[in-house]
């Protein structure tokens, strides 16, 4: 059996990411970090039907002993490195933290593997934040990068390290540069989900208004499903490499909107407000992802339009808060 280590298994993309590999025969180990909270801390694998399955290890990224003792129990054939502080608009209010989790975390990673299992495959979860200021108006593996956040900064530390594992040891490390991905488990803290949960909220009448940030910017938004497969393709291939998962389409917040109150027969003008305090220090305006060397490389590609995702999205928050109510 082949054997999977995934940090950040309690987020969104760990949960559809162990649900992939089990359906694949991977015995799948996640890491998690000790919480007051450890009776909902697995709720998106519940969600999902997998936590029954998965061996969860206690452990944290900032402790490279952890990590060490983890990789020597468990001997993985692949480790997914998924875990970070995520939360682009957090990473001012909390830099330091940024830097140790989403940067230096990866350091202790690749560290423990190398000295551990340099023979397994690793996969870094690298961001489009790292493009930032844009370059070029669609964003390959080739575009320079412009981070515009503690957060991108921490990210293209861990990216750079990556690359350099591989050149520098020959180990088997790829970077996936994923675009911004969604589904019925993203964070409520994220924009997507806070418009679908606020469609939800208003329609049933459990509130009156949603309060967003910047409505002008503009997001390539795909489908953690269709992306976590993509991570997954990286480590089947025999050499490892950088790819760019982007659907190709850029969306305003706005549009984005319109679709999530369109779908429950709503008008969004009768309910968004502008909430100067959501608005961030610097803002990426535009991002938009060009995947054609994971189309030829790995035979990736998108399968979920955003329209689809966003419908399914509101329809979970509906019946999330219909079942609060029995
Ligand atoms: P989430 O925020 O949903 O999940 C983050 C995960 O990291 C959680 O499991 C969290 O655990 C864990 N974590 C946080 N701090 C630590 C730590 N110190 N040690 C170990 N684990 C920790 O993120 P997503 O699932 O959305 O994203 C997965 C990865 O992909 C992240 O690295 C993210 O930055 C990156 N990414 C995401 C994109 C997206 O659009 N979703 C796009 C590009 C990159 P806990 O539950 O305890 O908080
Ligand atoms: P992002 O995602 O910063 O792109 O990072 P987020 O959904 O937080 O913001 C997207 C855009 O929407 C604007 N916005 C708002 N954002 C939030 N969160 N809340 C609001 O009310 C709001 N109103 C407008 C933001 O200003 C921004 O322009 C995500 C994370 O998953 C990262 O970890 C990942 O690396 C990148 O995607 C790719």
């Amino acid at each position: 059996m082949t054997k999977a280590l995934i940090t950040g298994i309690t987020g969104q993309d760990g949960a559809y990411l162990s649900q992939l590999l089990l359906e694949h025969g991977y015995e799948v180990f996640g890491v998690i970090r000790r919480s007051a909270s450890s009776d909902i801390i697995g709720e998106r694998l519940r969600w999902l039907g997998v936590l029954d399955h998965i061996n969860l290890v206690d452990g944290n990224l900032t402790d490279l002993s952890s990590l060490i003792r983890i990789l020597q129990d468990v001997n993985p054939d692949e480790i997914y490195n998924l875990g970070a502080q995520s939360f682009v608009k957090s990473s001012w209010n909390q830099p330091l933290l940024t830097g140790v989790v989403t940067g230096l975390g990866v350091s202790n990673m690749l560290e423990a593997m190398r000295f551990c299992c340099p023979h397994a495959r690793f996969y870094q979860a690298s961001s489009s934040e790292m493009f930032g200021l844009i370059q070029e108006p669609m964003q390959t593996e080739r575009t320079p990068f412009y981070p515009r956040s503690p957060y991108a900064v921490a990210k293209l530390y861990a990216h750079w390290m990556t690359v350099n594992y591989r050149e520098s040891f020959g180990m088997h490390c790829s970077n996936g540069i994923l675009f911004n991905h969604e589904s019925p488990l993203r964070g409520i803290e994220f924009v997507t989900r806070r418009v679908t949960d606020g469609a939800a909220r208003i329609k049933l009448g459990l509130a009156t208004k949603l309060q967003l940030g910047n409505l002008d910017a503009k997001r390539d938004w795909g489908h953690a499903r269709d992306y976590v497969r993509a991570m997954w393709l990286m480590l089947q291939q025999e050499k490892p490499s950088d790819y760019v998962v982007a659907t190709g389409r850029t969306v305003s917040v706005r549009d984005m909107c319109r679709i999530a109150f369109a779908h429950v027969g709503l008008d969004m003008n009768d309910f968004v407000t502008v909430d100067a305090s959501l608005m961030r220090p610097a803002e990426v305006d535009v991002l938009l992802g060009d995947s054609s060397k994971a189309k030829e490389k790995l035979g990736w590609e998108p399968t979920i339009s955003l329209e689809e995702m966003i419908a399914e999205m509101v329809e979970a928050d509906l019946a999330r808060h219909r079942s609060r109510l029995k």
